[in-house]
């Protein structure tokens, strides 16, 4: 098959799933066609089968910003027209659903089908989606795309939710290539002395520093936890509250976090790591939460949205009310205290996350691409 696959290049989940995605259509054979506004930075291999295609975004006087959208749906057309894609994958709603069904009518006119497959991740659902600036829009744009895909249950049901969707929404979860994590007890112990003593437990946090991540609820976690467990934090990442955050640490006096940035090797860093904070206020999947299991690490998260499927309460980590900083400093301190709890704790989580491996998630996306072009609608 030739797949176009439509996704933002920064440093989060919905790029990174639909990155991976891609890369392993590729490695099945398939030729993928990446359109983004910058590289992917999980697009480091090379392969004969995947192609890149950057956006030619116009600056003018007249408008607010560059106008993405219609860049994107030019490049679609294009790309489409002269690689003859058979299908479009776009990843996150906004505005890529609004350009792929813009691209599919404009073909149309060249008696060309281009199936549009929208994969749901969060926010395009949950925040800015229902914004009534541009609810219409999209509830427009995901009852004429194809097929429609979910990352969790919770997410399915929020977007029947808050959109009138006259067509089934399937739930494909989020996956993890294990071979990412497969590091040698040597380079985990050598890299972990960089950051810990011998004697200190690592908690981490990954995530683009939003404010629906509630990062100071995380730091403050951290404060209390560490009046008990002698321990670091590392905080991976960047993004409009870091600043804040970093203020916050300042100003509790908290000298033991390290703030790394948009750290490249962020599976080590989980791989070396005792506990994984999550405190989010929505989370529809929680790809970071998967990555931290999949490096044998536990977590403490939030309650919500697909939260409560990667981790698991009391097995593979703790979940608490959104904001109970209290509760969550408390298990935290109950399981680092706990070295054969910690240690259980540790395989449960890996043993979980195995249940979301690519090998298990890849071939479910491939049937849908192959049932799609197969099917009349089309
Ligand atoms: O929707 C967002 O906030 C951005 C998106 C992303 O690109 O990182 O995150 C969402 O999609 C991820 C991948 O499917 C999920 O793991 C995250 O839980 C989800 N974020 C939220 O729901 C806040």
């Amino acid at each position: 098959m030739k797949i176009g696959i439509v996704c933002f290049p920064t440093y989060g989940g919905s790029g990174v799933v639909a990155t991976e995605l891609g890369k392993s259509l590729a490695d099945h054979g398939h030729e993928v066609h990446f359109f983004s506004y910058d590289y992917p930075f999980r697009l480091n291999v090379f392969s004969e089968n995947i192609f890149f295609h950057e956006l030619n975004t116009v600056d003018y006087p007249l408008f607010i910003g560059k106008p993405y959208d219609l860049a994107l749906t030019s490049k679609i057309i294009d790309v489409a027209k002269h690689e003859k894609l058979d299908l479009l994958h776009v990843h996150y709603a906004i505005p890529h659903s609004v350009s792929a069904f813009l691209a599919k009518q404009i073909l149309k006119e060249d008696d060309y089908y281009l199936p549009v497959i929208t994969t749901l991740h969060g926010t395009d659902i949950n925040l800015i989606g229902k914004d009534p600036s541009i609810q219409p829009v999209v509830e427009f744009v995901l009852n004429q795309s194809d097929v429609l895909t979910a990352v969790s249950k919770s997410l399915m049901q929020n977007t029947f939710n808050h959109f009138k969707v006259n067509k089934e929404i399937q739930v494909i979860s989020n996956f993890i290539d294990f071979s990412l994590f497969n590091f040698d007890q040597n380079k985990i112990d050598k890299y972990r002395s960089k950051f810990a003593q011998a004697e200190q437990s690592i908690i981490i946090h990954v995530s683009n520093f939003r404010k629906v991540k509630r990062v100071d609820d995380t730091l403050k976690v951290f404060a209390k936890t560490s009046k008990d467990i002698n321990a670091v934090m590392l905080m991976v990442g960047d993004g409009p509250e870091r600043q804040h955050v970093e203020d916050l640490t300042r100003s509790l006096n908290l000298s033991n976090v390290v703030f790394l940035g948009k750290a490249r090797s962020v599976e080590l860093l989980l791989s070396i790591s005792d506990l994984f904070l999550l405190t989010s206020s929505s989370e529809s999947f929680g790809l970071s939460a998967l990555e931290a299991m999949a490096a044998k690490t536990p977590v403490i998260s939030s309650n919500i949205g697909g939260l409560p499927d990667i981790n698991i309460h009391n097995k593979t980590g703790f979940l608490c009310d959104v904001g109970d900083v209290e509760g969550m400093a408390n298990q935290a301190i109950k399981l680092l205290n706990d070295a054969d709890m910690l240690d259980e704790f540790k395989m449960n989580a890996f043993e979980h996350a195995k249940n979301f491996s690519i090998e298990n998630i890849y071939p479910i996306y491939e049937q849908l691409y192959t049932d799609l072009l197969g099917s009349k609608n089309v």
